[in-house]
């Protein structure tokens, strides 16, 4: 029998039979997308459990940060992160703008609050932080920039789903945040996305957006695109939002788990849980120092593929070596120390709800036994 692969991520999955008592109503109804009635009450909801005034459901979670751009009009240069999924800067090019990319925080990964001034120029207009792996970036130093400078600030909130800073979502940070609800994320709709904002005007000015424009039958207020989520998602969306605190919970068991049993591997780092932060779990990085371990990032990678143990190493490369992004000149190692360390030395070991703590086990065997 063929043994069994451990992947970096599992979906979340909605009981079944549920999920066919919703599609039955939805096919009663011969309304299947175009803001139906499970798309409007997975806005509600996801509004609720977030904790945020205003959701846009999105197809995915490139086309809300595409959009954002859009909305905010937004030209010239745009400072962000080279440590993040390519989607991140892709959203800039599409528009196109150009990325200025500025280091990461050792510590969280995130980008380096105190970096951003020196990258800024009369072209820029924006900020776009990543909160990477969920940990939340540093949004009060941002703001401050921002409004000092008079830059707008779009966060890539794709893996952020449901962390809270002090008791507050950190989605209300900044002008518009954006979230995936990819099959890969802790709380998915197959495909799908968000966008969250701050008050009804841009609410009612995205919806149009993302349905080409239109404000009614006749009129076009702007070239929209196409990217509304469809009945059939928003009910598979609800039906799992009703699970994601369990799966959540879950995570957080074998976050406990893996930082227990690797404590005491020299050379193997990870982040605990930052004070005052509700964390989502979404996952697991550590980091290989060879010459303390014995061995570099890539051999226990390969090792563990050889062991049928699917880590990933999110996010290596980075962005700024991908060949569309390597010719800006903040596309340097002198220029990102913080980050170019980062991607040559992270695996993120697989996290999910679904983890078996044989599994568990055998992942972290792998790695204590040299
Ligand atoms: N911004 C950031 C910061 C992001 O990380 C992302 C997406 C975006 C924006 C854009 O959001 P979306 O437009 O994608 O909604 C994955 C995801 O496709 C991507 O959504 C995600 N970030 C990125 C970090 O990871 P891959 O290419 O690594 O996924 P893949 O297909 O190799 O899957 C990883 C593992 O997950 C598989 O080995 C097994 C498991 N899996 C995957 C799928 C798709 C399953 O068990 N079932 C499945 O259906 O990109």
């Amino acid at each position: 029998m063929d043994q069994k692969l451990i992947t970096v991520t599992s979906p979340l999955l909605p009981d079944l039979e549920e999920f066919h008592e919703l599609l039955k109503e939805i096919w009663d109804s011969k309304w299947i997308t175009n803001n139906g009635s499970f798309h409007k009450k997975l806005e509600a909801a996801l509004a609720g459990y977030l904790k945020v005034p205003y959701v846009s459901l999105f197809t995915n979670g490139t086309l809300p940060l595409i959009t954002a751009l859009q909305a905010l009009r937004i030209t010239g240069e745009v400072i962000t992160t080279p440590y993040s999924f390519v989607a991140t800067t892709h959203a800039l090019w599409w528009n196109g703008i150009k990325p200025v990319f500025v280091d990461i925080e050792p510590e969280t990964g995130d980008i380096d609050p105190n970096k951003i001034e020196a990258a800024i120029t009369p072209k820029t207009t924006a900020i776009m932080p990543v909160h990477v792996y969920g940990k939340p970036c540093k949004v009060k130093e941002i703001q401050e920039i921002a409004d000092k400078y008079g830059l707008k600030v779009i966060y890539d909130a794709a893996h952020a789903f449901g962390v809270e800073v002090n008791g507050e979502s950190i989605l209300n940070a900044g002008d518009m945040s954006t979230l995936s609800f990819h099959a890969t994320k802790v709380y998915n709709t197959i495909e799908g996305g968000a966008m969250i904002m701050h008050d009804e005007l841009t609410k009612r000015r995205i919806d149009y957006l993302k349905n080409f424009g239109f404000k009614g039958e006749t009129e076009v207020i702007a070239p929209g695109i196409n990217s509304k989520m469809d009945e059939m998602r928003s009910a598979y969306g609800l039906l799992n939002l009703k699970q994601v605190d369990a799966a959540i919970e879950a995570r957080h068991q074998v976050a406990i788990k893996y930082r227990e049993a690797l404590k005491d591997v020299e050379g193997i780092s990870y982040w605990n849980d930052m004070p005052g932060v509700k964390h989502n779990y979404s996952y697991f990085p550590i980091f290989v120092d060879a010459n303390k371990y014995g061995m570099t990032r890539d051999e226990l990678y390969f090792k563990m593929k050889e062991q049928n143990i699917f880590g990933r190493r999110y996010f290596y490369p980075l962005i700024c070596d991908f060949s569309t992004y390597k010719g800006l000149p903040s596309s340097t190692r002198e220029n990102l120390p913080n980050a170019y360390k980062m991607a040559d030395t992270v695996i993120c070991l697989p996290m999910h709800h679904a983890l078996s703590k044989e599994d568990i086990n055998l992942i972290l065997d792998c790695i204590i036994k040299r």
